[in-house]
């Protein structure tokens, strides 16, 4: 009678299948926000939308320095500021980067953005170890650029509040 045992034991091989299923399932399900997780207060200062929400009077700050690295990005890639406040950018690696939000010198326009009464600026490119400050007095998010690495992601975002 080898018919009924074999039969059996599939069935309990489809059980198995099943619950590893479930198990995968809710496995997903707990890879969405964790409660209590250490990094999640970093991932959301380095996204640009929560920032800018989170951006206020009581959280900006009056001087910030935004390094240019040979990983090609603003770091930190967006900053809260007060008005009148200044923004110091240095050049921590040895490949030149430019300093730019003016719409005029962007591949893809949205790329550079300005508060109204704002006047565009373009740095020349800041060679290794090099810095350039910025005061900015006109309230409102400014999104700038490097022209050389525009197109391979090194943008920057400043919010500037009163
Ligand atoms: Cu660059």
């Amino acid at each position: 009678m080898t018919q009924p045992r074999s039969h059996s034991r599939r069935y309990s091989t489809l059980i198995g299948i099943a619950v590893g299923g479930i198990a995968l399932l809710l496995a997903a399900c707990g890879t969405g926000p964790i409660p209590g997780q250490p990094s999640s207060q970093t991932s959301a200062a380095s996204s640009g939308s929560s920032t800018t929400g989170s951006c206020t009077a009581a959280t900006a700050k009056s001087a910030v320095t935004v390094d240019a690295g040979d990983d090609l990005k603003f770091s930190p890639s967006s900053v809260c500021l007060k008005v009148g406040g200044t923004v110091t950018w240095k050049n921590t690696g040895d490949i030149s980067h430019s300093v730019t939000d003016d719409s005029a010198d962007a591949a893809v326009a949205s790329d550079a953005e300005l508060p109204s009464g704002a006047k565009p600026w373009d740095h020349d490119p800041l060679s290794g170890g090099a810095s350039w400050s910025l005061k900015l007095t006109v309230a409102g998010t400014y999104k700038y650029f490097c022209i050389p690495h525009e197109t391979l992601g090194m943008l920057g975002s400043i919010t500037v509040v009163s």
